[in-house]
């Protein structure tokens, strides 16, 4: 396993007494996200939810200003970067982590050139021009498996053998990362809860979290708060997912998961402390 991941202007340990697992806080400014949609479009109402978040104990910001839930019709490269830059401007001497969930080059070199510290991209770093937007800095990177894309993925997804492909796609992408020059040290995974997988595929990945960090060495990222898995397991709506959201994140960390997404900082913080203190 890699000590440390290297995020920008950031260095997270991963390993030893200084370790933890570390919370990366939802900035959705998008007018369509399935539980946030439209809320923090405007730039001080973004500045007032990352300050929050920052208030309550986040370790990296994670801005995604194109939607990404089932079903949603990609946006426009201006209209994604007419929204994400006034925000990565403002925030970028925040003193934390600013990750941009973007799958676009052209926004990534837009955020890097900015001051972004991550680049957080759902497919993956597929495109060559994704790996050349990331190679030459020092970002971090969250490499991410998903099956098709977001306006069909949850039409019908299939596998043979959910984790084995998603560990497979993974570790390809790590590859050819590195043989483009990207540090092992600035990469984590993430098998994409959600993204092309029904509820069974899901659970399965879940439980192969040590499993899949193992066979990478690498860290991995759990992002599941608010989405349907917690539904489909609580029979809450987006609402009410809170303790779901919060027991999701207690199992994913004690799989081995090192960094969790969530929309609910401050009590993911606590939990988290609770569960490092007593485990
Ligand atoms: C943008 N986005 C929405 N869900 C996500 C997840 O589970 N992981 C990552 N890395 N990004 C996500």
């Amino acid at each position: 396993m890699t000590a440390f991941l290297e995020c920008g202007r950031y260095r997270f340990a991963l390993e030893g007494p200084e370790s933890r697992p570390l919370v990366m806080g939802i900035l959705n400014i998008t007018p369509d996200s399935f539980s946030d949609g439209g809320k923090y479009m405007a730039l001080p109402a973004a500045m007032e939810q990352a300050e929050r978040m920052i208030r309550e104990g986040v370790d990296i910001i994670d801005i995604g200003a194109e939607s990404t839930r089932p079903g949603i019709e990609p946006v426009s490269l201006q209209e994604e970067l007419d929204r994400v830059m006034p925000v990565v401007e403002a925030l970028k001497d925040c003193g934390k982590a600013l990750s941009i969930d973007t799958y676009k080059p052209e926004v990534m070199t837009a955020v890097l050139a900015a001051g972004a510290d991550m680049i957080n991209d759902i497919a993956g770093f597929c495109q060559e021009a994704s790996i050349r937007a990331v190679a030459q800095s020092r970002c971090g990177l969250c490499v991410m498996h998903m099956q098709g894309e977001p306006k069909t993925m949850q039409v019908a997804p299939q596998y043979h053998d959910v984790t084995c492909e998603v560990t497979v796609f993974l570790e390809g992408q790590v590859n050819r990362l590195e043989a483009a020059g990207v540090a092992r040290e600035r990469i984590c995974i993430d098998p994409g809860f959600g993204f092309g997988k029904t509820l069974d595929h899901n659970l399965a990945l879940f439980q192969h979290i040590g499993q899949m960090r193992q066979a990478l060495q690498l860290p991995l990222l759990v992002g599941v708060s608010r989405k349907s898995m917690i539904a489909a397991i609580t029979g809450k709506d987006v609402s009410g997912r809170l303790a779901g959201n919060l027991g999701a994140a207690l199992s994913a960390v004690a799989h081995g998961a090192a960094i969790i997404r969530v929309h609910e900082v401050g009590e993911t913080v606590d939990a988290l402390k609770v569960w490092c203190a007593t485990r």
